[in-house]
């Protein structure tokens, strides 16, 4: 069916919109009571994540509530190491741990390429039944992490500020590296396509720890494995968010995709020379000014929009919101986008 809101897959694809779509990376989740109190009547965040039904009601919520132009489909990226054999824990105000992480090829051996239908048959069913329920309104986000991010949680087995154990495998044993990123890069590809099978109309690729690997280690471990997932994904449009890859952008214009996500600490104007003409950047407000106030969050988001200008972009975040935001103040976001490029749209005409 067609989309009754298409402006993020055109400025994905580089047609003409008449304004700028905007949608914030993490809108569905805690910044929300109406999430809160879903979240609070069940045993935790991964039962909401395995429930379809309230994956797909919380999925909802933002369009509902912050008027964004899209919808993501409420998940984790950790579900992808949890299909292949390596469960993880959602510990409160503590995030994720792995009981069991991969370090040596015993642990590697536990470990299976998944089947989606089979290991992620949850995910799927939330896809169809927020499709059905958004009714076209918006279009529904897909994603996965990239295979060296999720390779950072396996080996690591936790959060951590260095993924010490992780890089450090990058030098101890890299052959064990690149097993595990082939398994993880296998499963990744039949999960994105069976995403976009069930509905998703745009996949995006959240590689949030890219920016703590060498460049030279980037190019071998993370850009070969993502340009194959590029490449797998042809029927709609790709992003990809590689968090402080500034140095890699150069590399990102010829990777398959429509779209490349930007955070804060790039600088627009010489990304946009690095990335090329013939790609969209999303981005990239620091998520810390929506503590500011109502006017500074409306001065800071006009200059963003003047950077970039009205084509070939997708107003976001330059990572997700944090959960002790504001939810009027990411309206007021999101407004000023709508406003200001209704504004521009109506001087032209
Ligand atoms: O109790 C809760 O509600 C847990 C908080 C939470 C939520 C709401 C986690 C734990 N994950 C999520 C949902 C989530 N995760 C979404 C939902 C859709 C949306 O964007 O609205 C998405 C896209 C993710 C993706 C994700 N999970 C990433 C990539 C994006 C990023 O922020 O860089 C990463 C790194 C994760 C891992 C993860 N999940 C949750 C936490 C606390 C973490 C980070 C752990 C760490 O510190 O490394």
């Amino acid at each position: 069916m067609q989309l009754k809101n298409d402006l993020l897959i055109r400025a994905a694809k580089g047609e003409a919109v008449e304004r700028t779509p905007v949608w914030l990376m993490r809108q569905a989740g805690r910044i929300l009571p109406e999430y809160r109190a879903v979240r609070e009547s069940l045993s935790g965040f991964k039962e909401l994540v395995e429930t379809p039904e309230l994956a797909a009601e919380v999925t909802i919520q933002p369009v509902d509530i912050l008027d964004v132009d899209a919808a993501i489909i409420f998940s984790d990226i950790l579900v992808v190491p949890e299909a292949m054999g390596c469960t993880y824990e959602m510990i409160e105000k503590r995030g994720p741990i792995f009981p069991n992480t991969v370090r040596n090829e015993q642990d590697l051996r536990k470990l299976r390429v998944a089947d989606p239908h089979e290991h992620l048959h949850y995910v799927l069913d939330a896809i169809k039944i927020t499709k059905k329920a958004l009714n076209s309104r918006v279009p529904l986000i897909g994603f996965a992490g990239a295979p060296w991010t999720i390779l950072a949680y396996m080996v690591e087995g936790s959060g951590s500020k260095t993924f010490s154990h992780a890089r450090g495998m990058l030098y101890t044993n890299p052959k064990l590296a690149h097993q595990l990123l082939r398994m993880i890069t296998d499963t990744t590809i039949s999960y994105l396509q069976a995403q976009v099978e069930a509905g998703a109309n745009l996949i995006q690729v959240f590689d949030s720890w890219a920016g703590i690997l060498s460049p030279a280690h980037y190019r071998e471990f993370a850009l070969p494995y993502i340009s194959e997932i590029c490449n797998a994904i042809r029927n709609v449009p790709v992003t990809v968010f590689a968090k402080g890859a500034f140095f890699a952008l150069e590399d990102f214009s010829k990777l398959n995709c429509e779209t490349i996500g930007l955070d804060w600490n790039m600088e627009i104007d010489k990304a946009r020379q690095q990335v090329g003409p013939n790609k969209t950047l999303q981005g990239n407000m620091d998520p810390c000014l929506l503590y500011s106030s109502f006017d500074s969050i409306q001065h800071e988001t006009i200059k963003m929009l003047k950077e970039f200008g009205p084509h070939r972009h997708i107003a976001n975040l330059g990572h997700g919101v944090y959960p002790d935001t504001d939810p009027e103040k990411v309206k007021c976001f999101v407004q000023t986008v709508k406003e200001y490029g209704t504004v521009v749209g109506e001087a032209k005409s």
